[in-house]
């Protein structure tokens, strides 16, 4: 874990073109920065799908083609709280759905929390969790043969660059069968001005998160960083339909990673890339599933129309 950590810091920053992988924002303070964004009045994204879930629970279960008969597993990849799926939980344990839900994380931790909330509020929903790589867990259930539906939401997707994205929905597509679907929530290509303030709310702190990863390689790889001589510098382009996160040194600067022994130079507005949020429509989605068994059978938005969740099956 940390060996990879320290690869990936070494690499991205050994470069040309700095970068550092978002993936790594998620520790503890990430954690816990990541939900105060969902709750960021810029932050659209969370309440535009939450929308949907409210608001069409009953038109998701018509398009999912649910039968109360037949057994399925709803399988969420990166489950989180789960408050958007919660909403569909209730209706389907109240209609008498036959199903487990099967909440997929990374965090133990996560899971548990998520498992004793469901106890409570849900206590009629069966609720299996599993802990893992999303692959390694789809490939366990491969096998079962039960009809899946595979929630994997929050534009959770938008983290990858087209041809890794393109390589993720080959790898699931390749665990699912005949008749399996998958409901995939997605930002969808909309204005400058509505998409920017969302990485780059008023409070600072989507700032925060980003140069949390500063803190974290001090922290976890003995670093000397200043966080203070950095400053969140995202973009967006309109026309590719992507955000950029990126932290620019203010001034020229030397910082030392002990546990790489090593040490590196920035001058003053020299970048580092973060993170890229990649917003969607029927094209681009259309492209990324060309060589998979996927199609999409549906597609429902929210009121703004900012946000969509697709029905894609094999
Ligand atoms: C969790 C990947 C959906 O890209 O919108 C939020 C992460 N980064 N603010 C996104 C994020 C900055 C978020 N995703």
């Amino acid at each position: 874990m940390i060996e990879q950590f320290k690869e990936a810091v070494n690499n991205g920053l050994s470069t040309p073109h700095k970068n550092l992988p978002s993936k790594y924002f998620y520790d503890k303070k990430g954690d816990a920065l990541f939900v105060k964004i969902m709750g960021l009045p810029e932050y659209y994204l969370t309440r535009a799908e939450h929308d949907i879930f409210k608001n069409q629970t009953s038109n998701i279960i018509t398009s999912l083609k649910l039968e109360k008969d037949t057994y399925f597993e709803l399988i969420e990849l990166g489950a989180g709280n789960g408050t958007k799926t919660k909403e569909l939980l209730k209706l389907l344990s109240k209609e008498g759905y036959n199903f487990d839900y099967l909440p997929v994380d990374i965090s133990q931790n996560a899971l548990d929390n998520l498992e004793n909330n469901l106890k409570t509020e849900l206590p009629f929903v069966s609720v299996k969790t599993k802990q893992g790589d999303y692959f390694e867990v789809l490939e366990s259930l491969r096998h079962s043969k039960h009809p899946k539906v595979i929630l994997f939401l929050g534009s959770n997707i938008g983290n990858m660059n087209d041809a890794i994205a393109s390589i993720f929905m080959q790898n699931l597509s390749a665990n699912l069968n005949l008749g399996d679907k998958l409901f995939l929530g997605v930002d969808l290509i909309k204005s400058e001005d509505i998409v920017l303030p969302a990485y780059n709310d008023s409070q600072g702190v989507t700032a925060a998160f980003n140069l949390n990863l500063l803190d974290r390689i001090n922290k976890e790889l003995d670093a000397d960083f200043n966080r203070n001589n950095f400053i969140h510098t995202p973009t967006y382009n309109e026309k590719e339909g992507i955000a950029k996160s990126y932290i620019t040194s203010t001034i020229n600067q030397d910082v030392h990673i002990k546990a790489i022994n090593k040490t590196f130079s920035f001058i003053k507005n020299e970048k580092i890339h973060l993170e890229i949020s990649r917003k969607y429509n029927d094209e681009i989605l259309n492209n990324i599933i060309t060589n998979t068994q996927f199609n999409i059978k549906n597609k429902l938005s929210d009121s703004n129309n900012y946000f969509a969740n697709y029905i894609l099956e094999i």
